[in-house]
Protein backbone atom coordinates (compact mmCIF):
# COMPACT_ATOMS: atom_id res chain seq x y z
CA UNK A 1 0.00 0.00 0.00
CA UNK A 2 1.15 3.85 -0.98
CA UNK A 3 0.99 4.37 2.70
CA UNK A 4 3.33 1.81 3.88
CA UNK A 5 6.26 2.85 1.39
CA UNK A 6 9.46 4.97 2.62
CA UNK A 7 8.49 7.90 0.28
CA UNK A 8 5.27 8.39 2.07
CA UNK A 9 6.88 8.26 5.82
CA UNK A 10 9.28 10.39 4.44
CA UNK A 11 6.69 12.99 3.26
CA UNK A 12 4.63 12.68 6.36
CA UNK A 13 7.77 13.64 8.57
CA UNK A 14 8.26 16.34 6.05
CA UNK A 15 4.96 17.64 6.72
CA UNK A 16 5.60 17.57 10.40
CA UNK A 17 8.52 19.44 10.60
CA UNK A 18 8.25 23.83 10.63
CA UNK A 19 8.50 24.88 7.61
CA UNK A 20 8.88 28.47 6.58
CA UNK A 21 5.60 30.18 5.57
CA UNK A 22 5.14 31.43 2.16
CA UNK A 23 6.35 35.10 2.25
CA UNK A 24 9.31 33.99 4.07
CA UNK A 25 9.78 31.47 1.03
CA UNK A 26 9.12 34.32 -2.06
CA UNK A 27 11.05 36.68 0.19
CA UNK A 28 14.44 34.47 1.00
CA UNK A 29 13.96 33.27 -2.86
CA UNK A 30 13.09 36.14 -5.74
CA UNK A 31 14.04 33.37 -8.20
CA UNK A 32 10.86 31.37 -6.73
CA UNK A 33 8.58 31.98 -9.25
CA UNK A 34 10.68 30.71 -11.75
CA UNK A 35 11.40 27.73 -10.26
CA UNK A 36 8.14 26.55 -9.11
CA UNK A 37 6.21 27.29 -13.29
CA UNK A 38 6.43 26.40 -16.40
CA UNK A 39 4.68 27.42 -19.63
CA UNK A 40 3.38 24.92 -22.42
CA UNK A 41 2.24 26.48 -25.74
CA UNK A 42 0.40 29.66 -24.22
CA UNK A 43 -0.64 27.70 -21.09
CA UNK A 44 1.67 28.99 -17.58
CA UNK A 45 0.88 26.91 -14.06
CA UNK A 46 2.56 28.72 -11.41
CA UNK A 47 3.21 26.35 -8.46
CA UNK A 48 5.21 28.92 -6.55
CA UNK A 49 2.35 30.15 -4.23
CA UNK A 50 2.05 26.31 -3.04
CA UNK A 51 3.06 25.89 0.56
CA UNK A 52 6.51 23.64 -1.15
CA UNK A 53 10.11 23.75 -1.75
CA UNK A 54 12.85 22.06 -3.80
CA UNK A 55 12.68 18.90 -0.86
CA UNK A 56 9.38 18.76 -1.03
CA UNK A 57 9.27 17.90 -4.72
CA UNK A 58 11.89 15.92 -4.47
CA UNK A 59 10.32 13.74 -2.09
CA UNK A 60 6.37 14.18 -4.02
CA UNK A 61 8.40 12.74 -6.79
CA UNK A 62 10.19 9.25 -4.97
CA UNK A 63 6.08 9.06 -3.95
CA UNK A 64 5.10 8.71 -8.15
CA UNK A 65 8.35 6.53 -8.19
CA UNK A 66 7.51 4.36 -5.62
CA UNK A 67 3.16 3.93 -6.89
CA UNK A 68 5.00 3.18 -10.39
CA UNK A 69 2.91 6.26 -11.92
CA UNK A 70 5.37 5.72 -15.20
CA UNK A 71 3.90 2.15 -15.38
CA UNK A 72 0.39 3.17 -15.36
CA UNK A 73 0.76 5.83 -17.57
CA UNK A 74 2.38 3.08 -20.03
CA UNK A 75 -0.40 1.32 -19.22
CA UNK A 76 -3.02 4.13 -20.18
CA UNK A 77 -1.24 5.12 -22.90
CA UNK A 78 -0.73 1.35 -23.75
CA UNK A 79 -4.73 0.98 -24.20
CA UNK A 80 -4.58 -1.63 -21.18
CA UNK A 81 -7.61 -2.15 -19.62
CA UNK A 82 -7.10 -0.35 -16.52
CA UNK A 83 -10.80 0.37 -15.39
CA UNK A 84 -11.11 -2.94 -14.34
CA UNK A 85 -13.94 -3.22 -12.25
CA UNK A 86 -15.84 -2.38 -15.79
CA UNK A 87 -13.20 -4.44 -17.57
CA UNK A 88 -12.28 -1.85 -20.47
CA UNK A 89 -9.53 0.51 -21.49
CA UNK A 90 -9.23 4.05 -20.92
CA UNK A 91 -8.38 5.47 -24.54
CA UNK A 92 -10.19 9.41 -24.79
CA UNK A 93 -6.57 9.56 -25.98
CA UNK A 94 -7.87 8.45 -29.51
CA UNK A 95 -9.99 10.40 -29.93
CA UNK A 96 -8.14 13.69 -30.37
CA UNK A 97 -5.56 12.00 -31.70
CA UNK A 98 -4.90 14.12 -35.19
CA UNK A 99 -1.55 12.18 -36.49
CA UNK A 100 -1.41 9.36 -38.56
CA UNK A 101 -0.29 6.91 -36.54
CA UNK A 102 -1.87 3.98 -35.12
CA UNK A 103 -3.58 3.94 -31.55
CA UNK A 104 -4.58 0.44 -30.33
CA UNK A 105 -6.36 -1.38 -27.93
CA UNK A 106 -7.09 -5.51 -27.78
CA UNK A 107 -4.46 -5.07 -30.64
CA UNK A 108 -6.82 -3.23 -32.79
CA UNK A 109 -5.98 -0.02 -34.34
CA UNK A 110 -9.17 1.84 -33.36
CA UNK A 111 -8.28 5.26 -35.16
CA UNK A 112 -10.17 4.08 -38.41
CA UNK A 113 -13.43 4.22 -36.85
CA UNK A 114 -12.60 7.52 -34.62
CA UNK A 115 -11.82 8.87 -38.09
CA UNK A 116 -15.20 8.09 -39.93
CA UNK A 117 -17.03 9.16 -36.83
CA UNK A 118 -15.11 12.32 -37.29
CA UNK A 119 -15.94 13.09 -41.22
CA UNK A 120 -19.82 12.41 -39.89
CA UNK A 121 -19.29 15.15 -37.59
CA UNK A 122 -17.84 17.26 -40.22
CA UNK A 123 -20.31 16.64 -42.72
CA UNK A 124 -23.18 16.91 -40.69
CA UNK A 125 -22.37 19.81 -38.82
CA UNK A 126 -21.38 21.28 -42.80
CA UNK A 127 -24.75 20.47 -44.06
CA UNK A 128 -26.09 21.89 -40.44
CA UNK A 129 -24.72 25.29 -41.39
CA UNK A 130 -25.03 25.50 -45.08
CA UNK A 131 -28.41 24.82 -45.28
CA UNK A 132 -28.36 21.76 -46.94
CA UNK A 133 -29.90 19.52 -43.50
CA UNK A 134 -33.07 21.26 -42.89
CA UNK A 135 -36.06 20.39 -40.96
CA UNK A 136 -38.81 18.17 -41.94
CA UNK A 137 -40.79 21.77 -43.62
CA UNK A 138 -37.66 22.83 -45.54
CA UNK A 139 -36.82 25.46 -43.16
CA UNK A 140 -33.47 25.87 -41.65
CA UNK A 141 -32.41 24.77 -38.24
CA UNK A 142 -31.93 27.53 -35.72
CA UNK A 143 -31.90 25.41 -32.52
CA UNK A 144 -30.26 22.90 -31.54
CA UNK A 145 -31.09 21.47 -28.19
CA UNK A 146 -28.93 18.66 -26.60
CA UNK A 147 -30.42 16.01 -24.02
CA UNK A 148 -27.79 14.03 -22.01
CA UNK A 149 -26.97 14.27 -18.72
CA UNK A 150 -23.71 14.08 -16.58
CA UNK A 151 -20.56 13.14 -18.78
CA UNK A 152 -23.24 13.29 -22.28
CA UNK A 153 -23.91 16.95 -20.80
CA UNK A 154 -21.07 18.72 -18.72
CA UNK A 155 -18.24 18.41 -21.35
CA UNK A 156 -20.01 19.85 -24.22
CA UNK A 157 -22.24 22.14 -22.15
CA UNK A 158 -18.92 23.91 -20.69
CA UNK A 159 -17.15 23.74 -23.99
CA UNK A 160 -19.68 25.72 -25.84
CA UNK A 161 -20.09 28.43 -22.41
CA UNK A 162 -16.58 28.83 -23.00
CA UNK A 163 -15.93 29.28 -26.02
CA UNK A 164 -19.03 31.34 -26.75
CA UNK A 165 -17.11 34.12 -28.62
CA UNK A 166 -16.40 32.14 -31.15
CA UNK A 167 -19.78 31.04 -31.92
CA UNK A 168 -21.49 30.90 -35.03
CA UNK A 169 -24.68 33.69 -34.87
CA UNK A 170 -27.13 31.46 -36.60
CA UNK A 171 -27.63 28.57 -34.26
CA UNK A 172 -28.99 28.45 -30.30
CA UNK A 173 -27.50 26.44 -28.63
CA UNK A 174 -29.35 24.72 -25.72
CA UNK A 175 -28.75 21.79 -23.07
CA UNK A 176 -31.44 20.21 -21.39
CA UNK A 177 -30.41 17.66 -18.53
CA UNK A 178 -32.31 17.59 -15.11
CA UNK A 179 -35.46 15.43 -15.51
CA UNK A 180 -37.31 18.05 -13.56
CA UNK A 181 -39.75 19.08 -16.71
CA UNK A 182 -38.87 22.84 -15.92
CA UNK A 183 -35.72 22.24 -17.79
CA UNK A 184 -37.38 20.91 -20.79
CA UNK A 185 -40.25 23.37 -21.14
CA UNK A 186 -37.63 26.85 -20.74
CA UNK A 187 -35.48 25.17 -23.32
CA UNK A 188 -38.50 24.06 -25.84
CA UNK A 189 -40.16 28.06 -24.79
CA UNK A 190 -37.34 29.22 -27.17
CA UNK A 191 -37.51 27.05 -29.50
CA UNK A 192 -39.70 26.97 -33.09
CA UNK A 193 -40.48 22.52 -34.03
CA UNK A 194 -40.06 23.83 -37.60
CA UNK A 195 -36.20 25.10 -36.90
CA UNK A 196 -35.08 22.67 -33.46
CA UNK A 197 -32.99 19.80 -33.88
CA UNK A 198 -32.66 17.60 -30.91
CA UNK A 199 -29.34 15.53 -30.33
CA UNK A 200 -30.14 12.67 -27.79
CA UNK A 201 -26.59 11.93 -26.01
CA UNK A 202 -26.54 8.86 -24.05
CA UNK A 203 -23.70 6.68 -23.82
CA UNK A 204 -25.84 3.94 -22.77
CA UNK A 205 -29.42 5.21 -24.13
CA UNK A 206 -30.96 3.89 -21.38
CA UNK A 207 -30.53 6.64 -18.70
CA UNK A 208 -33.97 7.73 -17.52
CA UNK A 209 -34.25 11.29 -17.26
CA UNK A 210 -32.36 11.61 -21.15
CA UNK A 211 -35.04 8.91 -21.67
CA UNK A 212 -37.82 10.68 -20.55
CA UNK A 213 -36.64 14.30 -22.10
CA UNK A 214 -36.40 13.02 -25.48
CA UNK A 215 -39.28 10.95 -25.10
CA UNK A 216 -41.22 14.50 -24.40
CA UNK A 217 -39.07 16.47 -26.89
CA UNK A 218 -40.23 14.50 -29.68
CA UNK A 219 -43.68 14.27 -28.86
CA UNK A 220 -43.84 17.66 -28.71
CA UNK A 221 -41.84 17.80 -32.17
CA UNK A 222 -44.63 15.37 -33.52
CA UNK A 223 -47.36 17.77 -32.00
CA UNK A 224 -46.26 21.24 -33.42
CA UNK A 225 -45.22 19.72 -36.83
CA UNK A 226 -47.78 17.38 -37.18
CA UNK A 227 -46.05 14.11 -38.56
CA UNK A 228 -44.44 11.30 -36.83
CA UNK A 229 -42.00 11.63 -40.05
CA UNK A 230 -40.96 14.73 -38.78
CA UNK A 231 -38.59 12.72 -36.07
CA UNK A 232 -35.92 11.91 -38.54
CA UNK A 233 -35.15 15.21 -40.23
CA UNK A 234 -35.13 16.60 -36.25
CA UNK A 235 -33.35 14.12 -34.02
CA UNK A 236 -29.65 12.46 -34.12
CA UNK A 237 -28.40 10.45 -31.59
CA UNK A 238 -25.01 9.99 -30.24
CA UNK A 239 -24.49 6.78 -28.26
CA UNK A 240 -22.85 3.68 -28.29
CA UNK A 241 -25.98 1.68 -28.29
CA UNK A 242 -27.36 1.10 -31.48
CA UNK A 243 -30.27 -1.19 -31.17
CA UNK A 244 -31.83 1.34 -28.62
CA UNK A 245 -31.62 4.31 -30.97
CA UNK A 246 -33.09 2.22 -33.41
CA UNK A 247 -36.10 1.42 -30.85
CA UNK A 248 -36.61 4.98 -30.04
CA UNK A 249 -37.04 5.88 -33.96
CA UNK A 250 -33.83 7.84 -34.79
CA UNK A 251 -32.22 5.80 -38.24
CA UNK A 252 -28.53 4.21 -37.97
CA UNK A 253 -27.57 6.90 -40.22
CA UNK A 254 -28.38 9.63 -38.41
CA UNK A 255 -26.89 7.97 -35.16
CA UNK A 256 -22.69 9.09 -34.14
CA UNK A 257 -21.60 6.18 -32.68
CA UNK A 258 -18.66 6.21 -29.75
CA UNK A 259 -17.12 2.82 -27.39
CA UNK A 260 -16.60 1.63 -24.41
CA UNK A 261 -13.10 2.00 -23.90
CA UNK A 262 -14.55 6.19 -23.89
CA UNK A 263 -15.95 7.22 -20.18
CA UNK A 264 -18.96 9.38 -19.74
CA UNK A 265 -17.13 11.82 -18.29
CA UNK A 266 -14.15 11.87 -20.64
CA UNK A 267 -16.36 12.01 -23.63
CA UNK A 268 -16.38 15.79 -24.35
CA UNK A 269 -13.72 14.48 -27.28
CA UNK A 270 -16.53 11.67 -28.68
CA UNK A 271 -19.10 12.68 -31.11
CA UNK A 272 -20.35 14.06 -27.34
CA UNK A 273 -18.74 16.56 -28.58
CA UNK A 274 -21.31 16.87 -31.56
CA UNK A 275 -22.80 20.23 -29.79
CA UNK A 276 -19.39 22.08 -30.03
CA UNK A 277 -19.27 21.22 -33.30
CA UNK A 278 -22.45 22.49 -34.43
CA UNK A 279 -22.11 25.58 -32.30
CA UNK A 280 -18.85 26.48 -33.54
CA UNK A 281 -18.01 24.77 -36.34
CA UNK A 282 -16.41 21.41 -36.78
CA UNK A 283 -12.61 23.02 -37.78
CA UNK A 284 -13.01 24.81 -34.24
CA UNK A 285 -14.06 21.36 -32.80
CA UNK A 286 -10.94 19.90 -34.01
CA UNK A 287 -8.92 22.53 -32.60
CA UNK A 288 -9.90 22.07 -29.06
CA UNK A 289 -8.61 18.11 -29.94
CA UNK A 290 -5.47 19.41 -30.98
CA UNK A 291 -5.09 21.48 -27.65
CA UNK A 292 -5.72 17.99 -25.72
CA UNK A 293 -3.48 16.00 -28.35
CA UNK A 294 -0.69 18.35 -27.21
CA UNK A 295 -1.06 18.02 -23.56
CA UNK A 296 -1.27 14.47 -24.00
CA UNK A 297 1.68 14.40 -25.84
CA UNK A 298 3.44 16.23 -23.34
CA UNK A 299 2.58 13.60 -20.08
CA UNK A 300 3.55 11.04 -21.87
CA UNK A 301 6.79 11.87 -23.10
CA UNK A 302 7.83 14.70 -20.66
CA UNK A 303 9.71 14.14 -17.29
CA UNK A 304 8.02 13.49 -14.16
CA UNK A 305 10.06 16.89 -12.78
CA UNK A 306 8.45 18.55 -16.02
CA UNK A 307 5.35 17.36 -16.42
CA UNK A 308 2.34 19.62 -15.88
CA UNK A 309 -0.25 17.19 -14.92
CA UNK A 310 2.23 15.11 -12.55
CA UNK A 311 2.96 18.17 -11.17
CA UNK A 312 -0.30 19.38 -10.13
CA UNK A 313 -1.22 15.81 -8.89
CA UNK A 314 1.86 15.97 -6.71
CA UNK A 315 0.94 19.16 -5.24
CA UNK A 316 -2.81 17.97 -4.89
CA UNK A 317 -1.66 15.09 -2.83
CA UNK A 318 0.89 17.23 -0.79
CA UNK A 319 -2.32 19.09 0.06
CA UNK A 320 -4.57 16.57 0.86
CA UNK A 321 -2.69 14.11 2.29
CA UNK A 322 0.33 15.58 3.98
CA UNK A 323 -1.47 19.02 4.70
CA UNK A 324 -4.88 18.21 5.47
CA UNK A 325 -7.04 20.28 2.80
CA UNK A 326 -10.55 18.75 2.19
CA UNK A 327 -11.04 20.59 -0.90
CA UNK A 328 -10.32 22.36 -3.55
CA UNK A 329 -11.65 25.16 -4.97
CA UNK A 330 -11.91 25.88 -8.59
CA UNK A 331 -11.88 29.70 -9.09
CA UNK A 332 -12.11 30.40 -12.85
CA UNK A 333 -11.48 34.16 -13.84
CA UNK A 334 -14.02 34.17 -16.76
CA UNK A 335 -17.41 34.14 -17.43
CA UNK A 336 -16.96 32.47 -20.10
CA UNK A 337 -15.36 29.19 -18.01
CA UNK A 338 -18.24 29.40 -15.50
CA UNK A 339 -19.18 26.08 -15.96
CA UNK A 340 -15.60 24.64 -15.31
CA UNK A 341 -15.74 23.48 -11.78
CA UNK A 342 -18.71 21.64 -12.33
CA UNK A 343 -17.28 19.99 -15.33
CA UNK A 344 -14.17 19.09 -13.35
CA UNK A 345 -16.42 18.44 -9.95
CA UNK A 346 -17.62 15.70 -12.13
CA UNK A 347 -14.03 15.15 -13.67
CA UNK A 348 -12.67 14.84 -10.47
CA UNK A 349 -14.83 13.35 -7.65
CA UNK A 350 -16.72 10.68 -9.43
CA UNK A 351 -13.12 9.71 -10.78
CA UNK A 352 -11.70 9.61 -7.65
CA UNK A 353 -14.46 9.55 -4.80
CA UNK A 354 -13.41 6.14 -3.80
CA UNK A 355 -13.00 4.27 -0.44
CA UNK A 356 -12.02 0.75 -2.13
CA UNK A 357 -8.15 -0.01 -3.00
CA UNK A 358 -7.48 -1.69 -6.23
CA UNK A 359 -6.55 -4.60 -4.38
CA UNK A 360 -10.94 -4.76 -3.10
CA UNK A 361 -9.48 -3.43 0.40
CA UNK A 362 -10.89 0.11 2.07
CA UNK A 363 -8.16 2.50 1.67
CA UNK A 364 -6.96 4.25 5.14
CA UNK A 365 -5.90 7.33 3.37
CA UNK A 366 -7.67 10.23 2.22
CA UNK A 367 -8.44 10.21 -1.56
CA UNK A 368 -10.34 12.70 -3.93
CA UNK A 369 -11.32 16.42 -2.35
CA UNK A 370 -14.36 17.92 -2.22
CA UNK A 371 -13.85 20.15 -5.55
CA UNK A 372 -16.01 23.20 -5.87
CA UNK A 373 -16.14 26.60 -7.21
CA UNK A 374 -17.53 29.96 -8.91
CA UNK A 375 -15.84 32.02 -11.14
CA UNK A 376 -14.15 35.26 -9.51
CA UNK A 377 -14.84 37.81 -9.25
CA UNK A 378 -18.30 36.26 -7.97
CA UNK A 379 -16.77 34.57 -5.37
CA UNK A 380 -15.20 37.08 -3.87
CA UNK A 381 -18.38 38.95 -2.62
CA UNK A 382 -19.24 34.89 -1.44
CA UNK A 383 -17.47 32.37 -0.38
CA UNK A 384 -13.69 33.74 0.06
CA UNK A 385 -14.05 35.07 3.26
CA UNK A 386 -13.78 30.92 4.53
CA UNK A 387 -11.15 30.73 2.50
CA UNK A 388 -9.06 33.64 3.54
CA UNK A 389 -9.99 33.84 7.03
CA UNK A 390 -11.74 30.46 7.55
CA UNK A 391 -10.88 27.73 10.23
CA UNK A 392 -10.26 25.36 6.81
CA UNK A 393 -7.42 25.13 4.56
CA UNK A 394 -8.79 25.01 0.95
CA UNK A 395 -6.16 25.23 -1.69
CA UNK A 396 -7.53 27.25 -4.59
CA UNK A 397 -6.58 27.06 -8.64
CA UNK A 398 -7.15 30.47 -9.73
CA UNK A 399 -7.13 30.28 -13.68
CA UNK A 400 -7.21 33.66 -16.35
CA UNK A 401 -6.72 34.14 -19.73
CA UNK A 402 -4.42 37.19 -20.65
CA UNK A 403 -6.31 38.39 -23.71
CA UNK A 404 -10.00 38.72 -23.57
CA UNK A 405 -12.21 36.81 -25.11
CA UNK A 406 -15.30 39.25 -24.94
CA UNK A 407 -13.69 42.62 -24.94
CA UNK A 408 -14.99 45.64 -22.96
CA UNK A 409 -13.92 49.07 -21.95
CA UNK A 410 -11.11 47.62 -18.96
CA UNK A 411 -12.91 45.32 -17.63
CA UNK A 412 -10.70 42.84 -18.23
CA UNK A 413 -8.04 44.56 -16.39
CA UNK A 414 -9.95 44.45 -13.64
CA UNK A 415 -10.59 41.30 -13.94
CA UNK A 416 -7.03 40.17 -13.83
CA UNK A 417 -6.16 42.62 -11.16
CA UNK A 418 -8.46 40.34 -8.82
CA UNK A 419 -7.15 37.19 -10.66
CA UNK A 420 -3.74 38.23 -9.24
CA UNK A 421 -4.58 40.14 -5.99
CA UNK A 422 -6.80 37.34 -4.26
CA UNK A 423 -3.96 34.89 -4.52
CA UNK A 424 -1.47 37.15 -3.44
CA UNK A 425 -3.39 38.13 -0.32
CA UNK A 426 -3.86 33.97 0.19
CA UNK A 427 0.02 33.57 0.51
CA UNK A 428 0.46 36.93 2.20
CA UNK A 429 -1.84 37.47 4.49
CA UNK A 430 -2.04 40.48 6.91
CA UNK A 431 0.42 40.39 10.30
CA UNK A 432 -1.25 41.92 13.31
CA UNK A 433 1.16 44.86 12.78
CA UNK A 434 0.11 45.52 9.32
CA UNK A 435 -3.79 45.76 10.60
CA UNK A 436 -3.09 48.40 13.10
CA UNK A 437 -0.47 50.38 11.04
CA UNK A 438 -4.35 50.44 8.49
CA UNK A 439 -5.90 51.18 10.95
CA UNK A 440 -4.17 54.32 12.70
CA UNK A 441 -4.03 55.26 9.11
CA UNK A 442 -7.67 55.55 8.96
CA UNK A 443 -7.64 57.34 12.13
CA UNK A 444 -8.35 55.15 15.22
CA UNK A 445 -6.19 54.35 17.87
CA UNK A 446 -6.38 53.00 21.75
CA UNK A 447 -8.73 50.48 22.43
CA UNK A 448 -10.77 50.96 19.58
CA UNK A 449 -7.80 49.82 17.43
CA UNK A 450 -6.88 47.10 19.42
CA UNK A 451 -10.40 45.80 19.94
CA UNK A 452 -10.46 45.26 15.74
CA UNK A 453 -6.94 43.89 15.11
CA UNK A 454 -7.57 39.97 15.89
CA UNK A 455 -10.48 40.11 13.49
CA UNK A 456 -8.60 41.55 10.72
CA UNK A 457 -5.83 39.98 10.98
CA UNK A 458 -4.97 37.17 7.93
CA UNK A 459 -2.67 33.84 8.76
CA UNK A 460 -1.81 33.76 5.25
CA UNK A 461 0.31 30.45 4.25
CA UNK A 462 -2.98 29.97 2.04
CA UNK A 463 -1.60 27.90 -1.07
CA UNK A 464 -3.02 28.16 -4.28
CA UNK A 465 -2.08 27.52 -8.46
CA UNK A 466 -2.37 29.85 -11.23
CA UNK A 467 -3.18 28.56 -14.53
CA UNK A 468 -3.13 31.49 -17.04
CA UNK A 469 -3.76 31.25 -20.51
CA UNK A 470 -2.67 32.73 -23.35
CA UNK A 471 -6.18 33.37 -24.35
CA UNK A 472 -9.21 31.51 -24.04
CA UNK A 473 -9.15 29.67 -27.54
CA UNK A 474 -9.90 26.27 -28.52
CA UNK A 475 -6.58 25.14 -28.44
CA UNK A 476 -6.29 26.29 -25.08
CA UNK A 477 -9.09 25.02 -24.11
CA UNK A 478 -8.46 21.50 -24.91
CA UNK A 479 -5.00 21.88 -23.38
CA UNK A 480 -6.74 23.08 -19.64
CA UNK A 481 -8.92 20.59 -20.00
CA UNK A 482 -6.51 17.49 -20.57
CA UNK A 483 -4.65 18.64 -17.96
CA UNK A 484 -7.13 18.64 -15.35
CA UNK A 485 -8.13 14.78 -16.83
CA UNK A 486 -4.43 13.23 -16.66
CA UNK A 487 -4.03 15.07 -12.89
CA UNK A 488 -6.82 13.37 -12.16
CA UNK A 489 -5.61 9.64 -13.38
CA UNK A 490 -2.03 10.56 -11.74
CA UNK A 491 -3.69 10.90 -8.26
CA UNK A 492 -5.84 7.94 -8.64
CA UNK A 493 -3.03 5.75 -9.62
CA UNK A 494 -0.88 6.88 -6.76
CA UNK A 495 -3.57 6.59 -4.06
CA UNK A 496 -4.28 3.13 -5.75
CA UNK A 497 -8.01 3.50 -6.73
CA UNK A 498 -10.24 2.61 -9.76
CA UNK A 499 -10.56 6.01 -11.31
CA UNK A 500 -12.65 5.34 -13.99
CA UNK A 501 -15.75 3.22 -12.76
CA UNK A 502 -18.36 5.28 -10.91
CA UNK A 503 -20.64 2.63 -8.79
CA UNK A 504 -22.37 5.43 -7.08
CA UNK A 505 -23.95 6.66 -10.10
CA UNK A 506 -25.26 3.34 -10.98
CA UNK A 507 -26.68 3.46 -7.52
CA UNK A 508 -29.34 6.17 -8.22
CA UNK A 509 -29.98 4.57 -11.31
CA UNK A 510 -31.00 1.59 -9.34
CA UNK A 511 -32.99 3.10 -6.75
CA UNK A 512 -35.07 5.57 -8.40
CA UNK A 513 -36.20 3.03 -10.79
CA UNK A 514 -37.39 1.04 -7.92
CA UNK A 515 -39.08 3.57 -6.35
CA UNK A 516 -41.43 4.64 -9.37
CA UNK A 517 -43.76 2.56 -9.11
CA UNK A 518 -44.33 2.75 -5.97
CA UNK A 519 -44.59 6.78 -6.36
CA UNK A 520 -47.78 6.10 -8.89
CA UNK A 521 -49.30 3.22 -7.34
CA UNK A 522 -52.51 3.87 -5.04
CA UNK A 523 -51.09 0.94 -2.40
CA UNK A 524 -49.55 2.21 1.03
CA UNK A 525 -45.99 0.96 0.91
CA UNK A 526 -43.91 -0.36 3.79
CA UNK A 527 -40.71 -1.51 1.91
CA UNK A 528 -38.79 0.89 3.17
CA UNK A 529 -37.29 2.72 6.24
CA UNK A 530 -39.93 4.77 7.90
CA UNK A 531 -38.06 8.45 6.55
CA UNK A 532 -38.57 6.82 3.04
CA UNK A 533 -42.02 5.36 3.59
CA UNK A 534 -43.39 8.13 5.06
CA UNK A 535 -42.32 10.94 2.60
CA UNK A 536 -44.01 8.48 -0.10
CA UNK A 537 -46.83 8.96 1.54
CA UNK A 538 -46.66 12.72 1.98
CA UNK A 539 -45.93 13.27 -1.58
CA UNK A 540 -48.77 11.01 -2.29
CA UNK A 541 -50.96 12.89 0.39
CA UNK A 542 -50.26 16.07 -0.99
CA UNK A 543 -50.40 15.26 -4.52
CA UNK A 544 -54.09 13.73 -4.22
CA UNK A 545 -55.28 16.92 -2.34
C1 LIG B 1 -19.79 9.62 -16.30
C2 LIG B 1 -20.88 8.93 -15.65
C3 LIG B 1 -22.24 9.57 -15.81
C4 LIG B 1 -22.87 9.35 -17.18
C5 LIG B 1 -24.34 9.73 -17.10
C6 LIG B 1 -25.05 9.61 -18.42
O1 LIG B 1 -18.64 9.27 -16.29
O2 LIG B 1 -20.89 7.61 -16.02
O3 LIG B 1 -22.20 10.94 -15.54
O4 LIG B 1 -22.21 10.08 -18.14
O5 LIG B 1 -24.97 8.93 -16.14
O6 LIG B 1 -24.97 8.32 -18.92
P1 LIG B 1 -25.40 8.03 -20.40
O7 LIG B 1 -24.47 8.72 -21.31
O8 LIG B 1 -25.31 6.53 -20.54
O9 LIG B 1 -26.80 8.52 -20.56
Amino acid sequence: MIVDTPAWAALAAHAATERPPLRALFAADPDRFRRFSAVLDGLLVDHSKQRVTDETMALLQDLARAADLAGWRARLFGGERINATEDRAVFHMALRHLGPEPMTVDGRDVMPEVRAVRDQMRRFADALHDGSWRGHRGERIRHVVNIGIGGSDLGPRMAVAALDASRRPDIDMHFVSNVDGADLQQALAACNPATTLFVVSSKTFTTQETMANAASARAWLVAGLGDEAAVARHFVAVSTNAAAVTAFGIASENMFRFWDWVGGRLSLWSAIGLPIALALGYDRFEELLAGAAAMDRHFRDAEFTENLPVLMALVGIWNNNFLGADALAVLPYSQSLRLLPSFLQQLDMESNGKSTGRDGAAVTWRTGPILFGEPGTNGQHAFYQLIHQGTRLIPCDFIAAAAADHPLGNHHDLLLANFLAQPEALMRGKTADEVRAELAAAGLDGAALERLVPHKVFPGNRPSTAILLEQLDPRRLGMLIALYEHKVFVQGAIWGIHSFDQWGVELGKQLAGRLLPELRGPARTEAHDSSTNGLLQAIKGWRRE
